[in-house]
């Protein structure tokens, strides 16, 4: 799969594909991503990508020429259409059956904003599919184009060593994840649990199912279809506490 970013800070990016599963996902040849520079396509001599927005208001906002000129540079020298994508918290909620649709996709562009937001005409001109990764503020789509990327990788074809990892996981069944070990049997009082080292495959399975489920209603009732209560993520776990707050 071909990915094409455009945004005003393509440095933010490298550190995260030369690693792990990233790595090895464009070492092997299933993913290719290529960086582009919105910056380098402004038209005027000081180059800017930013403007004042009408009306009046904080911040700046995305002017339209330099992003409707790199996208069609970009698409230009495509070899096959590519899914456009814009990042913006006003998105739909990007989630792991998202991912596993857009990974069947020959080449995606990302399109990253900054600052207050774009001018609505690169949203109209351009009509790409409109991502947000969760409801909270984060000063850019950078970040959110890495973790779309990152969950895309690793359920392409051949990225993942076992067959099994990708399809079987967490989310795709809509479960949370059981309980994992591995040595010491015993650590600081903590015990594995004996089924585990039984070699009962049917009792384990069994029991890890009950753990998943059990996991699952207590913190993340929602995924087995019950009502979100009043917190978006009740019961955060051990070491998570977040503040209730006022009706
Ligand atoms: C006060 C209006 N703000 C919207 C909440 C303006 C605004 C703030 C921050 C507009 C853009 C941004 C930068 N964020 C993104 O570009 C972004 C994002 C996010 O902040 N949260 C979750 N997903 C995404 S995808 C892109």
């Amino acid at each position: 799969m071909d990915i094409h970013v455009l945004t005003l800070f393509p440095e933010v990016f490298p550190a995260v594909l030369d690693a792990s599963i990233l790595r090895i996902a464009r070492a092997s040849g299933h993913l290719r991503v290529h960086l582009h520079n919105l910056r380098d396509h402004a038209a005027d001599r000081h180059r800017s990508v930013d403007d004042r927005p009408f009306g009046g208001g904080p911040g700046m906002v995305l002017k339209p020429e330099p992003v409707f000129r790199a996208v069609e540079a970009i698409e230009a020298e495509l070899e096959r259409p590519a899914r456009r994508i814009l990042l913006t918290p006003q998105g739909r909620r990007f989630c792991h059956a998202l991912a596993a649709e857009l990974a069947a996709e020959p080449a995606l562009l990302l399109l990253c904003g900054h600052y207050e937001g774009f001018d609505e005409r690169i949203r109209t001109g351009l009509a790409p599919a409109e991502l947000s990764i969760g409801d909270y503020v984060l000063t850019g789509g950078e970040l959110p184009a890495l973790v779309v990327i990152d969950a895309i990788a690793r359920l392409l074809d051949g990225v993942l060593g076992h067959e099994e990892s990708a399809a079987s996981e967490s989310f795709s069944h809509g479960r949370l994840d059981h309980p994992h070990y591995t040595r010491p049997v015993e650590f600081r009082g903590m015990r594995v649990p004996e089924v585990l080292r039984t070699g009962d495959h049917e009792r384990i399975a069994a029991w890890r199912l009950r753990q998943a489920l059990e996991h699952t209603r207590v913190r993340r009732g929602d995924l087995l279809g019950k009502p979100e209560s009043g917190n978006a993520s009740p019961d955060p776990g051990p070491g998570l506490h977040v503040k209730e707050t006022a009706p």
